[in-house]
């Protein structure tokens, strides 16, 4: 028998499955995605200047290596393109049934029921059989707006970059900007172009090192494409620097220094001005947030029609944002204030064995077995699920180690039974975790994305990334129970 699978997304993840499925002769799977196009993430946030911010000859598949990046960091439109060819190439969007979200599933003793409608109606809704659900939703799909008092009255135009506004011309404006994380960061410098004048609010400063970003060149590309191993080299060499400098700088090895110094150089050499220095100095080690990875940020703050505010909002009014020292007057809001990063899953309903409910098991934070299967949810398989998340390499290499490891899984579950982890594994999994944890930045000392309301850092993978591989390449069989 072929197990018929459920894949919830068509993002970098649920991609990657449907093509490992292909390329292994499984056909029996399904592709639930929400909205009418590929490409998840990359689909959603096409503000002005998105780009990756880790080079695109990694942050790619292995299996589809593409010779013909423009850049070493490519925009937003060519990485969906690469998802577009991707999903042609492999042949994969028959089986994607677009404008449709998968509201619920529940694990009925043998595999699961799964109901779906079309997206944002409250139409009919269909409930299909499947033996495996593989939720690929991503961590950072469901933009976070605060809660600002206000926020309702405004009189101009407010929207989130992860839901740019492009019919508004930002032309001559004056626009606030709430938020400097990754996104802000690459967005602020091409609004600023466009504004008349931009109030940049921030909360807490971020860590910024410089983007060595270069074209390559037709020569160059035709080069990564024709002469034998090139490619692979420059994927393994781009790797090798982030796992051999970067995530020691993560977990206070020998490159912790190194980082802030190289932080603190890139601010002193692009910002003259030393009270706006002063204000974007972070008092929080590199890391603990996600440190951008941007040249055009801090160039862009020192414009003359950029103000950068740091006070506290208060509140929005009709007329613009208001802080302790006063009334802010602008026509336009964008809110780059992140994801509901935390909230795993939501707001799909997911009910496993027993009637236990995933949203409540995990109500002190999320939690999965590599990231991937979860106590008491037989047969279900998480794609960038939780402690995935990386500061400092590719997750589409996290993805691909557990594609692999769902493969594995599949010709155990099709001849013993729905397979679920074991609660000795789970709780051993989770015991190394937190250990791991302790010598990790991210920890203490700021508030990011990566952690739950109560602290707890749900989101990121403590180890480095070879190791995670090892982990997701050994044999499932003894991990799980069956039946
Ligand atoms: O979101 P964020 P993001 N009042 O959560 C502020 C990935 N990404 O969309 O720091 C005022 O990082 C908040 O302030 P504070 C990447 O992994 C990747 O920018 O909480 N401010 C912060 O400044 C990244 O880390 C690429 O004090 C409020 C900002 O909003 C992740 O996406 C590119 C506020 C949110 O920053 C998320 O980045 C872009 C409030 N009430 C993004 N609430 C690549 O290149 C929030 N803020 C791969």
């Amino acid at each position: 028998m072929t197990p018929r699978i459920a894949i919830i997304g068509a993002g970098f993840g649920g991609l990657c499955m449907a093509i490992r499925l292909e390329k292994a002769g499984i056909t029996s799977y399904a592709v639930f995605e929400k909205a009418e196009a590929v490409g998840g993430t990359w689909r959603d946030n096409s503000y002005p200047g998105a780009g990756c911010d880790i080079p695109s000859h990694l942050y790619s598949y292995s299996f589809e290596k593409y010779a013909s990046w423009t850049r070493r960091y490519p925009g937003q439109p060519e990485i969906l393109g690469y998802l577009e060819h991707c999903a042609d190439k492999y042949d994969v969007r028959r089986k994607i049934r677009f404008a449709t979200e998968v509201t619920d599933a529940a694990f009925d003793g043998a595999g699961w029921r799964v109901t779906s409608r079309e997206t944002g109606t409250a139409g009919a809704s269909r409930t299909e059989q499947y033996d495996v659900v593989v939720a690929a939703v991503g961590q950072l799909n469901r933009p976070h707006m605060p809660e600002i008092e206000g926020m309702g009255d405004f009189e101009g135009v407010a929207f989130h970059s992860a839901r740019w506004d492009h019919g508004h011309d930002l032309s001559g404006r004056r626009v606030a900007v709430i938020g400097t994380g990754s996104s802000a960061a690459q967005f602020i410098p091409k609004v600023a172009e466009r504004a008349g004048h931009l109030t940049v609010f921030q909360r807490t400063p971020n860590w910024v090192i410089p983007k060595p970003d270069a074209e390559f060149t037709p020569f160059v590309q035709s080069a990564l494409h024709f002469v034998p191993g090139l490619q692979r080299a420059y994927r393994e060499w781009i790797y090798r620097y982030a796992e051999g400098t970067l995530y020691p700088a993560l977990a206070g090895g020998w490159s912790t220094q190194l980082l802030k110094k190289r932080a603190l150089a890139h601010l002193h050499t692009q910002v003259a001005d030393p009270g706006l220095r002063a204000k974007l100095t972070p008092d929080y080690p590199p890391g603990c947030k996600r440190v951008v990875i941007d040249s055009r940020f801090y160039p862009a703050l020192t414009r003359p029609n950029v103000d950068v505010v740091t006070d506290r909002i208060t509140r929005i009014t009709p007329k613009g944002v208001e802080t302790g020292s006063g009334l802010h007057e602008v026509d336009t809001i964008v809110y780059g204030t992140g994801f509901l990063s935390t909230e795993f899953l939501a707001p799909i309903d997911l009910t496993g064995r027993d009637g236990r409910k995933l949203h409540e098991q995990w109500k002190d934070g999320a939690e999965a077995y590599l990231g991937i299967a979860v106590p008491g949810f037989p047969n279900l398989f998480l794609l960038y699920g939780p402690n995935t998340n990386l500061g400092h390499n590719s997750i589409v290499f996290m993805l691909e180690c557990q594609v692999d490891h769902i493969m594995r899984c599949l010709p155990y579950l099709v001849s013993r039974g729905p397979m679920e982890v074991r609660p000795q594994v789970m709780a051993a999994w989770t015991e190394q975790l937190e250990r791991a944890m302790e010598r990790m930045v991210w920890g203490n000392g700021c508030r990011s994305w990566y952690k739950t309301a109560g602290g707890r850092v749900t989101n990121n993978w403590p180890g480095p990334t070879p190791l995670y591989k090892r982990l997701t390449s050994r044999s499932p069989g003894p991990m799980y129970k069956y039946g």
